[in-house]
């Protein structure tokens, strides 16, 4: 396959420095390399700019905390995407994940016209607070909101007029939601696999059930956000939460949605180096990103 990589070092989304550094992390845990030994011709596309919060005044304007910069920088991300070929497959790298709302309206337009496209989220949060419902003001708490059509204006408007439907949404590894987002995210009738069903059902009927529930998509986008896993598996992450997904239900997930080969675009999320033990998240990220591209234990 043709991989290309792009970073968005940003972590003005988030409530804490340093997943701005995470597309660094990433590529010191040699993945374009790791990528290469698995046959796949690999081209590192560079960095989108990201303005940096030291030359900006933090304010909030109507509940989200910089939202110029921010928008900014999914635009750019987004632009970038949508003019790639179309037999690329894009592996973007955060930064937080409010990039999401860049990445998904990018490989969604991609080629000119938008696709329908699914959405498989891994992440311990939903993500689908509006600036009304969000207990922080961080935009990295919205993104799934946003491409689902409801919230801000201008992050709405990242699309162009394409969203994202409801229905083309599957979330796996939930277990932290905010009360009014919970709400919410029943309303908009968003599919989320909770802990509790990753425990009950296991793995294997999670992805048959999300790949038959997203069958219809031309376009499939797998965004991971590292906090998914358990942190003792992946202790880099700005908002850890106890009881994730273990190592292996990581790659069994990675694995299982390779061999369906329906996946063409992946983000990596919210790793955090200055949180960290020695690199550990990044490389176990890696480690995702090539079951995702292949890697089979035989
Ligand atoms: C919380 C934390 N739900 C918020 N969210 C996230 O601020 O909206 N942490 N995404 O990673
Ligand atoms: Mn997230
Ligand atoms: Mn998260
Ligand atoms: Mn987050």
């Amino acid at each position: 396959m043709n991989v290309n990589i792009l970073g968005i070092p940003m972590d003005l989304g988030a409530g804490r420095r340093g997943v701005d550094m995470g597309a660094s992390a990433l590529r010191n845990a040699h993945l374009a390399r790791t990528l290469r030994e698995l046959g796949h011709t690999v081209r590192d596309l560079g960095d989108v700019d990201v303005a940096l919060p030291e030359t900006l005044d933090k304010h909030a304007s109507a509940g989200l905390v910089f939202l110029e910069p921010i928008l900014d920088a999914c635009r750019a991300a987004s632009e970038r995407l949508q003019h790639l070929p179309e037999d690329v497959f894009p592996i973007t790298l955060g930064g937080d994940h409010s990039v999401s709302m860049g990445t998904v309206t990018g490989n969604a337009l991609r080629g000119g016209a938008a696709q329908r496209t699914g959405l498989i989220w891994v992440d311990a949060h939903t993500d689908y607070n509006t600036p009304e419902t969000s207990p922080s003001g961080n935009i990295h708490g919205m993104p799934v909101a946003h491409l689902t059509g409801r919230g801000d204006a201008h992050l709405m408007g990242l699309g162009g007029g394409w969203t994202l439907r409801p229905e083309d949404v599957v979330m796996i590894g939930i277990r932290s939601v905010d009360a009014r987002e919970r709400e919410l995210l029943r309303d908009a009738g968003i599919k989320a696999y909770t802990m509790k069903d990753v425990d009950q059902l296991g793995i294997t009927r999670i992805t048959e059930e999300a790949l038959e529930r997203l069958s219809d998509v031309t376009r499939l986008h797998v965004s991971f956000d590292a906090d998914a896993l358990d942190p003792t598996v992946a202790p880099g992450v700005g908002t850890p939460v106890a009881g994730g997904l273990t190592y292996r239900e990581g790659h069994l997930l990675m694995e299982l949605l390779s061999e369906s080969g329906r996946v063409t675009s992946l983000d990596i999320v919210e790793v955090n180096p200055v949180l960290d033990t020695r690199n550990q998240t990044a490389e176990v990220m890696v480690g995702m990103a090539a079951s995702l591209l292949g890697q089979r234990i035989l």
